[in-house]
């Protein structure tokens, strides 16, 4: 099936048994499954569109995270069989103290992990000090902080601080990578995160190629 904008309009109006049924009938007929996501990512952008003009309460917001939930419950599996890859590495991630979005963390912990990475999540609302505490017991590779909402920066940029302040002091190094629907170069640098993505599969390919220099 091609794409048509219906899946992305059925998801903006929150149409939970006709996402899924077109969902699963592309599956079916082999559709690229990162474009399916993608088209479902475009529908909760309008949504949140449509929440910022009033048109969509509190309640549309949890609706349309529940449908995004259901289709990558879906797709992962079939994701994770075609790209099945050894380990590459160890990524930390988690959504920053006071936010609690962890759809897009989520789906690029999935991604990072059908990509052969090691992923450990801390969840979401996750204060500086858990994130420093977790670097310094598991040494990751590269720590990706997620952040949704404009309250996030300024945890962001905490977390930053705190985390290259403990990496120091324990001989550590790593990059740090933010990521975010609203994350833009000035967060970035407001932040003083050393990446900054709005993309899950940017982050992986970026993961993977900073793991390569490190090699
Ligand atoms: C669903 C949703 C919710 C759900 C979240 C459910 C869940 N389990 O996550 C619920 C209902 C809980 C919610 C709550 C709120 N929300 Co909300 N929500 C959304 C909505 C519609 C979709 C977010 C989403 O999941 N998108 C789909 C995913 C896949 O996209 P994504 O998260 O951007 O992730 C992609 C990239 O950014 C990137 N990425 C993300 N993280 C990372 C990390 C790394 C390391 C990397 C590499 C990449 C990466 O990869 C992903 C895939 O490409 C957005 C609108 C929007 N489009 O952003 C509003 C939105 C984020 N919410 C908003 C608001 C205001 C709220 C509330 C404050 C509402 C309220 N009055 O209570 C609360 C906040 C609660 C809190 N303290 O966190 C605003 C934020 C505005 C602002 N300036 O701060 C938005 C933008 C809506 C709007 N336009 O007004 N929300």
């Amino acid at each position: 099936m091609k794409n048509d904008h219906r899946l992305t309009d059925l998801l903006a109006d929150l149409e939970e048994e006709a996402v899924l049924e077109v969902v699963r009938k592309r599956i079916a007929a082999g559709d690229d499954l990162m474009q399916i996501l993608e088209e479902c990512n475009e529908g909760m952008r309008i949504v949140g569109e449509r929440y910022e003009q009033g048109e969509y309460y509190i309640a549309g917001l949890i609706m349309s995270g529940e449908i995004f939930r259901e289709v990558v419950e879906l797709i992962q599996p079939l994701l994770v069989r075609s790209t099945d890859q050894k380990s590459s590495g160890r990524i930390l991630v988690g959504t920053v103290s006071g936010d609690i979005h962890d759809i897009g963390k989520n789906m690029v912990g999935m991604l990072l992990g059908c990509y052969g990475f090691n992923v450990i999540d801390l969840g979401v609302d996750v204060p500086p000090a858990e994130f420093a505490a977790k670097a310094i017991e598991i040494r990751p590779d590269i720590v990706g902080l997620s952040g949704l909402i404009t309250a996030s920066f300024e945890m962001m940029k905490e977390t930053v601080s705190m985390l290259r302040a403990e990496a120091a002091k324990n001989k550590l190094s790593f990059p740090i990578l933010i990521g975010g629907g609203m994350i833009d170069d000035q967060v970035c640098q407001y932040v003083g995160a050393d990446y900054w993505l709005k993309d899950a599969m940017a982050g992986v390919r970026l993961c993977q190629s900073l793991l390569a220099d490190h090699r």
